[in-house]
């Protein structure tokens, strides 16, 4: 979605990021995504990537993990959830939706793990309710 803000953006940032970011819109930066396909981002619960891959597993301690993501979006709803491998239909709110706004990157010091879930296989999911519809992006995770 264009606005008056990504318009400017090119006055403001390097063409080659520019190029990367015009049609993202958003990309998880840690913790370490399956990968990022614009477009088949809005496909649920991955973006279009197998829920089952553990190809890039982040040791996600319970006392929490770094999140940043780079967003297109001026304006949106964030919320960062988990599931257990064994159970993908059951996501819980790792902390409560975050309302974001401007565009450019976006980082939560620290999302605590489920403690319950110690020892356990589990996928971590960022979903960002934007203008142009429901986003997903995941990475796997274990703690
Ligand atoms: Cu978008």
């Amino acid at each position: 979605m264009r606005s008056i803000i990504t318009a400017l953006l090119p006055l403001l940032l390097p063409p080659t990021f520019m190029a990367a970011l015009s049609h993202a819109h958003f990309v998880l930066q840690s913790p370490p995504s399956l990968g990022f396909t614009d477009t088949k981002e809005g496909q649920s619960p991955c973006g279009g990537f197998d829920i089952a891959n553990r190809s890039t597993v982040t040791d996600f301690p319970v006392a929490g993990y770094p999140f940043y993501l780079l967003t297109t979006h001026t304006q949106s709803e964030f919320e960062y959830r988990a599931a257990l491998l064994n159970d993908t239909a059951a996501w819980l709110d790792l902390i409560p939706p975050v309302l974001q706004s401007s565009v450019g990157y976006f980082c939560l010091g620290a999302v605590s793990g489920i403690s319950a879930w110690v020892g356990l296989d589990a996928v971590v999911q960022v979903k960002q309710s934007a203008p142009d519809g429901v986003l997903y992006q995941v990475s796997p995770g274990s703690n």
